[in-house]
């Protein structure tokens, strides 16, 4: 497993857990499949999952400045302490300028390591075979981090 892929998957994990969920409003941000599949036909396609990434960004971005920081996640981070440290390290890994925030060229301009992983058969969508298996290395990994 690239270190890269580790990233991607911890992105999609580290805030994903139940009480997170409801600081957000819901899980759908930080599934990196959620609602994807814009046309409903059960495969989500490479431009689709990358419509669906940077719609994310806009709801991780929780106070509309530009960049996803610690000060969007304010709340969650002192009732999680050890998320606040995972997504430390998320930020350390996507912020290229060294501002410790993640602009939305930063965001959208990382390779979507986690569909090139998912798309197994590189047919350039991932069908509901795919998600599943996808899913399933997921939570395998948040199984292991919670060890
Ligand atoms: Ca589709
Ligand atoms: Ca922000
Ligand atoms: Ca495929």
């Amino acid at each position: 497993m690239t270190k890269t892929f580790l990233i991607a998957a911890l992105l999609a994990t580290t805030l994903a857990a139940p009480a997170g969920a409801q600081m957000f409003g819901g899980g759908d941000a930080m599934d990196p499949f959620a609602d994807a599949d814009a046309n409903g036909d059960g495969a989500i396609t490479r431009a689709e999952f990358l419509t669906a990434r940077s719609a994310r960004f806009a709801k991780l971005d929780r106070n509309g400045d530009g960049a996803v920081a610690r000060d969007d996640f304010g709340r969650l981070l002192k009732l999680r302490p050890k998320a606040g440290e995972r997504l430390d390290t998320l930020i350390e890994q996507m912020d290229k300028n060294g501002d410790r925030r993640v602009s939305r060229e930063e965001f959208t301009n990382t390779p979507p390591i986690l569909f090139d992983r998912a798309d197994a058969n590189g047919d350039g969508k991932i069908d509901q075979t795919e998600l599943a298996a996808a899913k399933q290395r997921l939570e395998t990994l948040k199984a292991q981090r919670k060890g």
